[in-house]
């Protein structure tokens, strides 16, 4: 990219980057039949049969003002909706197509206006999300799996008859019929080519040149303004070196479910969001209103819990930049800003005293966020220099001073200069994430390798990490053994299921976090050491990030446990 189009690339993603949270609606006519956003493909509904719910949808409970409130009080900067999404209708007043919420139901009112005025008065940027290749409506969309064949035969479609008379129409008028829209996020590109793809951001910029645009644009890398991770996905510490989002559910649905109560709780998806901020991303959390127009009651309760919480902690997420340290800390993560460290600790590890190893600045005052006065909390910094080895410890009062996650700010000398290398934590044990090994392939081996330093040896439980989709057959991926090399120790194995947790703070639903024991190994001096692990789920990361495009089971790391402190 030439240097002046980086700048304005730069300039124009600076207010997404700050604001960290956003709200997604899944909204459309699907919401009538309250099984989710799919239904009309997963029944096959006829073209026909699916247009007449548009004369019974009368969302009369639909309410701008309560809708934008809503996002606002959980404390989120923009709204993603739903202008149209795979079953084709438009939810605002389309020209170009009558199957939409103005001229197609009883309700006829575009409340995408309404929205957009409200939005303004709010001070929440107004974003929509359209299905630009995807369209069981249309008889002409062309997509590489998910077409409407019930209806259409695929042989006789013409993409671009679509294309040219209903996608890029509808878009134009996204863009100049409801003031600045934030960004246009796409999804499921499947079978678009580079070319148009190319077009269709130039497309956009053309009638808004600071509109962002989501990577799910293209299934080409590199074409968008920033990557949206795979759906409820969390990536690793420094897997993303640009822009990121993860777009997440509440419950397990994007369109309103009568049958899907399976809700986050207020902790998880604070936990979550602290979690995708400590990574330097984006949570763009989903709520999926009813025919009647209804935010459902639980999203609100959970929303407004959150927001209280990030209310309060606000400081520490907007505007902050990521972890400078390459993994997971135990006690929670850490956000910054400049000559500022944000420690988010998890209210279950608040003990009499904190230690966070591997900070090389000064720390000039450390106090509680929660503390208005501001009240330096006692520290002791100390470097060892036979290991390299910084350590800070600093003296909590008895109790946490927040829910769920409570935040120790520190004061530093400079900007944050952190020991980047892998190191043991405070437990003893050590995360090694695969996005920072060295990978290679020897005669059809795939390995992996890490560097890391160890300052209290002993003996360890090698655990290997991994994220297994729902209904995955473990055995279907895991029949070979994996190999790992550490300090002159051997260990072979096949993997096994040995512990699952179903919500980790960056896997969820349709996700869990499995953990497999490889075996223990002994580490007898301080010092660098280093691991080798030979797998053949070791790969490059993929670009696919539609849900059926994600890998049925994910290697994320490898951990060394110290023995007796699992
Ligand atoms: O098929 C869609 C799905 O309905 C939903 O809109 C999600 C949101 O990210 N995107 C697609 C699947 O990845």
């Amino acid at each position: 990219m030439l240097v002046e189009e980086q700048t304005k690339a730069t300039e124009r993603i600076k207010w997404w980057q700050e604001a960290k949270f956003g709200m997604f609606i899944h909204w459309g006519l699907y919401a009538t039949l309250a099984k989710g956003e799919w239904v009309m493909a997963a029944s096959k509904i006829p073209v026909k049969e699916y247009e007449q719910f548009a004369t019974q949808f009368n969302p009369k409970e639909f309410n701008a003002k309560e809708w934008v409130g809503v996002a606002k009080r959980a404390g989120m900067k923009y709204i993603v909706i739903t202008a149209k999404h795979h079953d084709g209708f438009a939810m605002y007043h389309s020209k170009v197509e009558k199957f939409n919420i103005v001229d197609a139901t009883p309700f006829g009112r575009d409340l995408m206006k309404e929205l957009a005025e409200e939005c303004q008065k709010q001070g929440i940027k107004l974003c929509f999300y359209y299905s630009h290749v995807i369209d069981w409506h249309h008889p002409h969309s062309v997509h590489e799996y998910y077409n409407n064949t019930w209806d259409y035969n695929l042989e006789e479609k013409a993409f671009y008859n679509y294309w040219h008379n209903l996608a890029k129409p509808q878009i134009q008028e996204l863009l100049t019929q409801y003031g600045d829209i934030g960004l246009l996020w796409f999804d499921t590109a499947g079978g678009l080519s580079k070319k148009d793809s190319k077009e269709l951001v130039e497309f956009v910029r053309s009638f808004q040149p600071n509109c962002l645009i989501n990577s799910r644009v293209s299934h080409w890398p590199n074409i968008g303004d920033y990557q949206s991770k795979g759906d409820n996905e969390i990536p690793m510490y420094g897997e993303d070196s640009g822009p990121w989002e993860t777009p997440m559910t509440l419950n397990q649905s994007w369109g309103y479910s009568d049958r899907d109560q399976v809700w986050k709780t207020p902790e998880s998806i604070i936990r979550k969001m602290v979690n995708i901020v400590s990574k330097g991303g984006n949570l763009l959390l989903n709520v999926g209103p009813t025919a009647e127009g209804i935010i459902p009651e639980k999203s609100v309760e959970v929303l407004e819990q959150a927001g209280e919480w990030i209310e309060r902690n606000g400081e520490a997420i907007y505007g902050t930049n990521a972890s400078p340290f390459p993994y997971e800390l135990e006690w929670g993560a850490v956000t910054i800003k400049p000559s500022r460290m944000y420690l988010h600790v998890n209210n279950e590890k608040w003990s009499d005293q904190l230690k966070l190893f591997g900070l090389k600045n000064k720390v000039v005052k450390a106090y509680l966020l929660a503390d208005s006065e501001r009240r330096n909390l006692p520290i002791t910094q100390s470097y060892t220099e036979s290991i390299d080895h910084h350590v800070l410890g600093i003296d909590l009062p008895k109790s946490a001073p927040d829910q769920y996650i409570s935040i120790i700010v520190l004061e530093l000398e400079g900007n944050a200069q952190v020991d980047d290398q892998f190191m043991q934590q405070v437990s003893g044990s050590v995360n090694l994430d695969l996005v920072h090994a060295e990978t290679a392939v020897e005669k059809n081996e795939k390995t992996a390798k890490w560097d890391f330093k160890i300052t209290q040896p002993g003996a360890f439980d090698v655990v290997l990490v991994n994220f297994k989709k729902i209904n995955t057959v473990w055995e279907d991926h895991y029949h070979e053994e994996v190999k790992v090399h550490i300090a002159g120790q051997e260990l072979k194995t096949i993997p096994q299921e040995d512990q699952l947790i179903k919500d980790s703070p960056a896997c969820q639903y349709p996700y869990s976090e499995v953990h497999s024991i490889l075996g223990r190994v002994h580490l007898y001096d301080s010092g660098n050491n280093s691991l080798t692990l030979t797998c053949n789920k070791i790969q490059e990361k993929s670009f696919g990030t539609e849900i059926w495009q994600a890998e049925a089971v994910k290697l994320r790391s490898i951990k060394l446990v110290p023995v007796g402190k699992k």
